[in-house]
């Protein structure tokens, strides 16, 4: 079946959640790292303990509630002025290297993103990459009112695209994301990011943590349809989808 539309995550996929960790460095200090991964364990866990409660919870306020957690466990003081500054770099997170290489060679296609960000979130992101003209939507899972990976949330892609769910490709670096979209009946393509890496002990530091635990492909039913390393992949691939 043809793929006629290509779906991206954005956190972790298009955009690099890492790429906070200089900024919270330089106002943490040597706990940057460990707020920067803690930071985005907390927000997953609580999309998804948001989902499970049935909140309809902004994300902007999910993820602020997670860099206040993440700063207290790591015992940072929850200063307002260094929220609004770690905050606002998630309106301007990297795009991942190759990100926008990848799109343009892919822009004769149907592209859009499906994100658990809100829409104000994600529209300062894809305006502030400048990436926004090669999107036909960017679709927050606000819409359907709960988060990923919840099947009403998948669903939106038919609605706001108008193709059939086994016309698209989704593209996701996020396991549980991988496995909500397969679940739901999307193919899906994985970008595997550093997740193959085997500690040589228990002493690892907390990057390394958090890719063993987000960078892996989940057990959770069918794995995805492909398995790429970098969004440089992905035009080979759509390709042979035809
Ligand atoms: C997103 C999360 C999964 O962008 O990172 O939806």
């Amino acid at each position: 079946m043809t793929v006629r539309a290509l779906v991206f995550d954005a956190y972790g996929t298009l955009y690099d959640v890492q790429s906070v960790r200089g900024l919270a460095v330089e106002l943490c200090g040597r706990k940057g790292e460990l707020v920067t991964q803690l930071w985005r364990l907390k927000q997953l866990e609580y999309s998804w303990l948001r989902g499970l409660m049935g909140g309809d919870e902004d994300f902007w306020r999910l993820t602020r509630a997670s860099l206040e957690f993440a700063l207290e466990a790591a015992g940072v003081a929850v200063d307002p002025k260094l929220c609004e500054r770690l905050m606002a770099k998630y309106l301007d997170l990297d795009l991942y290297p190759g990100a926008r290489e990848a799109l343009d060679a892919l822009a004769g296609r149907k592209l859009a993103i499906l994100s658990n960000g809100s829409q104000k979130m994600l529209d300062a992101l894809v305006e502030a990459s400048g990436v926004g003209p090669l999107f036909a939507d960017v679709i927050s899972v606000a819409r359907a009112k709960t988060f990923k990976p919840d099947p009403k949330c998948y669903a939106l892609v038919e609605q706001a695209l108008g193709v059939g769910k086994h016309e698209v490709l989704f593209v996701s670096s996020n396991g549980f994301d991988v496995a909500g979209a397969k679940a739901f009946g999307f193919k899906v393509a994985w970008i595997e990011r550093g997740g193959g890496v085997t500690p040589a002990s228990s002493d690892i530091g907390p990057a390394e943590f958090y890719k063993l635990l987000r960078g892996r492909a989940e057990k959770l039913g069918p794995g995805a349809d492909f398995r790429i390393k970098a969004l440089t992949d992905l035009p080979s691939v759509a390709a042979r989808l035809g």
